[in-house]
């Protein structure tokens, strides 16, 4: 069995695709769905398929990286349109950083506007892939009513749910220029990757046309070029076409297995899906990629479950390349290559892009407070594309997706398949305060009650320290006045101070000296200490300006290049600081934008981005430092926490 993968962007016709693909010979179809992915089994030709579909979409396509670790081949489906090469840029990008071999089909031919070629330029703007036209269009006026085949050279004329006549290549006039022009074109592309095609072209021979598919073949296995073949899935126009060169040119599994090993062990089969379902427990989607894969032998450091096919079969064993839905097996998680005794690290390119739409979850119902982690846990299990934290301050549960969308579904698998409805709420963010100037305070700590009493008196030092130096503690005690033993009490209780501060935040980046102070003989404790040094820093941090910090985040964009001018204005409206943009070295038609954000601004900025980029940006966020806020606003989220600790 063979495995590929259709990509593109929403509405492209993926999911139409598929279904004309296995309705072509209409031999033993059978579908399965786990979670977003579905998968369609059928036959042509004597020979087994497996089509993977993801639903399109911006949060989407780093979903991909499953699907991809499974396939032999990927279908990129887009539509006849220049404008939108760059919603499928980031299906692009996947496909290529997983070094599987693509396809890109060129769907809704029936409505086309546009140039083939412009559409094919367009998408060269973001692979590093030499992009072949395989095929040119046959218009009739506006419309496209067939195609040439730019290898075999032969003439096709779509007729709508039937297969194509074959029809005349005329000798002249406009069809048959553009095909020899587009033919040479191909050629030349072809003989970069074969010199003996390079010396054919020299000498000014042309090769026979089965000579010409081999080397397309072995060109498209190696994955040196992207051939663009075009149709209308809706109309089953071209469908022959895209499902003889899958057939011809794509390679076995042997070689995806070989992509995988990268080095290292060549992996036995690959989990690349997964989900919970009701009863049944975690279902994994598994593809085997060399003999022994069956039920009740070692896979993935546990024994096999079960094994259930699209079709409902429940086969003792897998032969190499099948696909089948492993059950039972919960020591399998999705997107890894698998091993008989472990699950070996995924390749770098299938770490996949961090999520980063935060929501702390809160379950409708308190009770459901702890089945709602067990629930993440498992969550986190089957989809590696999420991540799940607390939130520091309420301990709350946060869900990290790749975007709104991915959200969604998320929320409905908790609702529906665990029980779960909750309510979500963005992160709070994480305010500091320090203090502007340098005081010095005196406390002292005394309570005569029965027996024993508590006597400490502290003279303390409380300084601003430059940001990121955070704590700093200090004595210049002379003549015993406070004895050694007390220094890491007095050291405690100025730390408890700052666990919140006046402004109703943790504090940071100050120093603490203590400089003098008293002691009793019998009453002096420890207790007593730590107590006076934490009232009398207490009272220093009031005294000495308390100031606000907000957190500033430092990321980095991966954004199309064509749209990286507009962000400077989107990073400046959110009171950013815009670092600079530069050319993505390893990507072609991308740019990294680097910034620094407050924290506070993070949701704004994604949502902003999906708005200026048509969702095909990608962030990366990580804590820079701390920064003071001044004024009104200040003012207000200091106001806004202490009303929310008094109401506590
Ligand atoms: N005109 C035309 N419409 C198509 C074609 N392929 C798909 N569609 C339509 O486009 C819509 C989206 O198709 P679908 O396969 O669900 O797209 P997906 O989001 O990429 O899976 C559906 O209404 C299809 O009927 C095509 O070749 N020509
Ligand atoms: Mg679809």
């Amino acid at each position: 069995m063979r495995c590929f993968t259709v990509l593109g962007p929403s509405q492209a016709g993926k999911t139409t695709l598929v279904r004309a693909l296995a309705a072509l010979d209409g031999d033993g179809v059978a579908t399965e769905s786990l979670g977003l992915l579905s998968l369609t089994e059928f036959g042509y030709l004597g020979e087994r398929w497996c089509a993977l579909d993801l639903p399109g979409g911006a949060d989407y396509a780093a979903l991909a990286r499953g699907p991809l670790m499974a396939s032999d081949a990927a279908i990129l489906c887009v539509p006849p349109d220049p404008d939108a090469a760059m919603l499928a840029a980031p299906y692009l990008r996947v496909i290529e950083a997983s070094g599987t071999p693509c396809f890109i089909f060129i769907n809704r031919m029936d409505s086309a506007r546009a140039r083939v070629r412009e559409v094919v330029a367009a998408l060269q703007g973001y692979t590093a892939h030499a992009i072949v036209l395989r095929q040119i269009p046959i218009r009739e006026g506006d419309t496209v009513v067939g195609a040439v085949d730019l290898i075999s050279e032969r003439a096709w004329r779509y007729r709508e749910g039937q297969h194509s006549t074959l029809v005349e290549l005329p000798q002249s006039g406009p069809v048959a220029e553009r095909e020899a022009e587009a033919r040479a074109a191909l050629l030349e592309a072809m003989s970069d990757y074969d010199d003996e095609l390079l010396e054919e072209l020299i000498e000014d021979r042309i090769p026979a046309t089965g000579a010409l598919f081999e080397i397309a073949s072995r060109e498209f296995s190696a994955n040196v070029v992207m051939p663009a073949l075009m149709g209308s899935a809706e109309k089953s126009n071209g469908i022959t076409r895209l499902m003889k060169a899958l057939r011809h040119e794509t390679p076995d599994a042997s070689v995806l297995r070989e992509r995988l090993a990268a080095g290292g062990p060549a992996p036995a089969a690959v989990a690349f899906f997964a989900e919970i379902r009701k009863h049944l427990g975690k279902v994994v989607a598994v593809r085997a990629l060399a003999d022994g894969i069956a039920t009740g032998h070692p896979l993935g450091g546990g024994n096999l479950g079960g094994l259930v096919t699209c079709a409902g079969a429940h086969p003792a064993s897998l032969a190499p390349g099948a696909v089948a839905m492993a059950v039972k097996s919960d020591q399998l998680s999705a997107g890894r290559p698998l091993l008989a005794d472990r699950m070996p690290d995924r390749p770098d390119w299938a770490e996949g892009q961090a999520p980063s739409l935060a929501r702390v979850l809160i379950p409708d119902s308190e009770r459901d407070e702890v089945r709602l982690s067990a629930a993440l846990a498992r969550l986190v299990e089957v989809d590696p594309n999420i991540a799940t934290t607390t939130e520091d301050e309420t301990g709350q549960p946060v869900l990290i997706s790749q975007g709104p969308m991915h959200l969604r579904h998320l929320l409905g698998v908790l609702e529906e398949d665990f029980g779960i409805k909750v309510e979500t709420r963005t992160p709070q963010v994480p305010w500091r305060e320090t203090i502007a100037r340098p005081v010095e305070v005196r406390y002292r700590h005394r309570k005569q009650t029965g027996g024993a009493g508590q006597f400490a008196d502290v003279a303390l030092t409380v300084r601003p320290q430059p940001r990121g130096d955070g704590f700093a503690f200090d004595e210049t005690v002379k003549g015993g006045a406070v004895p050694r033993n007390f220094f890491p009490s007095v050291e405690a209780g100025a730390e408890e101070a700052m666990q919140r501060g006046p402004l109703g935040f943790p504090v940071i980046d100050i120093a603490v000296t203590l400089t003098d102070g008293k002691h009793h003989a019998v009453d002096s404790s420890d207790h007593a200490f730590r107590t006076a040094a934490r009232m009398g820093v207490r009272e220093a941090l009031t005294e000495a300006g308390p100031l606000l910090l907000q957190s500033i985040d430092r990321v980095t964009i991966h954004v199309p290049s064509v749209c990286s001018g507009a962000l400077v204005g989107l990073v400046s409206g959110l009171k950013g600081q815009v670092l600079g943009f530069d050319r993505d070295p390893d990507l072609r038609g991308w740019d990294v934008f680097r910034a620094n954000l407050p924290a506070s601004a993070r949701d704004e900025l994604l949502h902003a981005l999906a708005g200026a980029t048509q969702g095909t940006a990608w962030i990366e966020t990580r804590f820079d430092h701390f920064e003071e806020v001044y004024g009104r606003e200040a003012e207000e989220v200091s106001k806004a926490r202490l009303a929310a600790l008094a109401a506590h």
